[in-house]
């Protein structure tokens, strides 16, 4: 009887001993920092929803085009605002008056969410939220004056963002994250213009960001804008203005996407040079920046054949194109350290 009592007692306090030796080992002394960093193939990825994403599309479909110093690009920026604050960024925004190809004054908001914002170790990520005022590559030329839903070009990216914003909140990465929505991208000079030309006439928010950051002193490891990344089919050729400033973020942006099944999605085959506001990201703030845009090889504009028309509808998105765009990006910002 005795005897088993303090067998027992013997047996519980060793295991205590044990435990506190293991404990110690683990959080005291030198090495405890080397052991608390995970190998990067054990960080959890969060499931990029693109159920969600589309839904995020839909809805700034539902407001209309977003053109600014319309009533729905007014609606559309709230409601964007809200969902970054509903997904817990702190959300800065950012008000302009910019001067159009034709002077008109624009009422610019670019609209940022901020997560984690005392870090120093930042990635940015960003699309543009407004829809261009004309459908000049549309066939029909009564439509070529009338504004475009922009459903892939302008909406698709910032859906896909949202998600991202949605999935921050669940789980934080180990770095700072803010998304950029910048305005006023797409009132660039269309193609039916006559009047005197006009340099960087496309992405006027994007400069004035660049001119004029969020918060003074901003900086950030490197950007990745998303443009038209909803298209059924999308290819994302290496679009050189990136490559040639970013090419080691695009490098790793595509290695992730192989790696994750998505490489046909992703060709790594240079594209084309294109005029986006990542170049202005890297040209004013010297943030390198990679555009992950749809590049069609076949096709007349290189963008694909809803670009600039009547047809940039919901009927062009293919969920399997958010998923392989979204659940890259998520790779990619869970794996930064
Ligand atoms: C130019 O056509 C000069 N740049 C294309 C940028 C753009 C427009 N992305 C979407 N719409
Ligand atoms: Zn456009």
């Amino acid at each position: 009887m005795w005897n088993r009592k303090i067998v027992s007692w013997t047996a519980v306090s060793v295991a205590f001993l044990v435990s506190v030796i293991s404990c110690g080992s683990k959080s005291g002394g030198g090495e405890a920092n080397v052991e608390e960093k995970r190998p990067k193939s054990e960080v959890q990825v969060p499931a990029f929803n693109a159920d969600s994403a589309y839904q995020f599309i839909q809805a700034q479909a539902d407001f209309g085009p977003r053109v600014p110093n319309t009533a729905a690009h007014g609606a559309c920026g709230d409601y964007l605002a809200a969902q970054l604050e509903r997904f817990g960024a702190q959300v800065y925004n950012q008000q302009a008056d910019l001067m159009a190809f034709d002077n008109t004054l624009l009422k610019a908001r670019n609209i940022i969410g901020a997560y984690n914002p005392d870090s120093r170790k930042r990635v940015m990520l960003c699309a543009h939220w407004d829809s261009r005022p004309f459908a000049d590559y549309d066939k029909d030329p009564a439509k070529q004056r009338k504004p475009i839903l922009g459903v892939n070009d302008g909406a698709s990216g910032v859906g896909v963002l949202l998600e991202v914003a949605r999935q921050l909140q669940q789980q934080a990465p180990a770095i700072g994250i803010d998304i950029l929505f910048f305005d006023a991208e797409d009132y660039g000079t269309p193609a039916f213009h006559k009047g005197e030309y006009k340099e960087n006439t496309w992405c006027l928010g994007s400069q004035y960001w660049g001119r004029v950051p969020h918060v003074s002193n901003y900086n950030a490891r490197y950007g990745i804008l998303l443009d038209m990344v909803g298209g059924k089919g999308a290819t994302f050729y290496q679009e050189l203005f990136s490559k040639r400033t970013a090419g080691k973020q695009m490098k790793k942006i595509w290695d992730a996407a192989h790696q994750l099944g998505f490489g046909q999605y992703f060709p790594k085959r240079d594209g084309t040079e294109v005029t986006d506001d990542h170049v202005y990201v890297y040209q004013l703030q010297k943030i390198p920046c990679v555009d992950i845009i749809n590049y069609d090889p076949e096709g007349d504009t290189g963008f694909g054949d809803f670009w600039h028309t009547s047809g940039d509808t919901m009927e062009v998105i293919d969920r399997a194109t958010l998923q392989a765009v979204g659940q890259t990006l998520l790779y990619v910002i869970y794996h930064e350290e």
